[in-house]
């Protein structure tokens, strides 16, 4: 079994209940138990063309699945909320980022881990933080620390919160 931990974003459509989808669609998929799911954060868009802001989440589980698998699993759950890719960093109706997979470190086509712009990221690293105070990203350090060394002034903890209902 492996520790997890996955970024939700959205910023198209109904991304609040989206994100809610999302959450239960990934307790669904068999291999995985997620085991912790952050606030609800509003935050400005980073990068691509101009665009609504986002919310986003990150969500902590475990995993018997294979990097591959749990990428292929991800991707499911965005297409079952009709992702359409269309512009690098534009707009997206949920997109599922594999921050880490224990402490592994994998460059392939198709999987980047831990995720290469973790570590800049406020609306990742902020979640994670409040979910694992404790967590390290590998190769960075102390996700705590890597917080206090980013922009966060975009990131806002929203009201909303995720219900995580138990794996079966
Ligand atoms: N891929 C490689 N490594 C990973 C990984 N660790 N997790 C590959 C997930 N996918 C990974 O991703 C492109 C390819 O990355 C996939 O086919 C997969 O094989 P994508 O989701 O199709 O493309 P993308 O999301 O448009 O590009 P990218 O570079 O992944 O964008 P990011 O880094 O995900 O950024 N601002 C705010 N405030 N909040 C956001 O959530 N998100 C983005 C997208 C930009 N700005 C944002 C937010
Ligand atoms: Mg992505």
């Amino acid at each position: 079994m492996a520790d997890v931990v996955l970024a939700l974003g959205s910023n198209q459509g109904d991304s609040a209940a989206i994100l809610q989808g999302a959450v239960n669609d990934l307790a669904q998929v068999e291999g995985l138990r997620l085991t912790q799911v952050s606030a609800v954060y509003e935050t400005d868009p980073v990068g691509g063309p101009e665009q609504d802001r986002y919310l986003n989440a990150v969500v902590l589980g475990r995993t018997e699945l294979a990097p591959t698998e749990l990428l292929a699993a991800t991707q499911a759950v965005e297409q079952r909320w009709h992702r359409v890719r269309e512009v690098r960093w534009g707009p997206r109706t949920l997109d599922i980022d594999i921050i880490a997979i224990d402490d592994l470190v994998l460059d392939t086509d198709d999987l980047v881990l831990p995720h290469p712009r973790a570590q800049e990221r406020g609306f990742v690293l902020v979640p994670w933080c409040e979910v694992d105070a404790g967590a390290v990203l590998t190769g960075f350090g102390a996700v705590a620390e890597l917080v206090g060394q980013v922009d966060v002034t975009g990131v806002r903890r929203g009201d909303q919160l995720l219900t995580l209902r138990e794996s079966p």
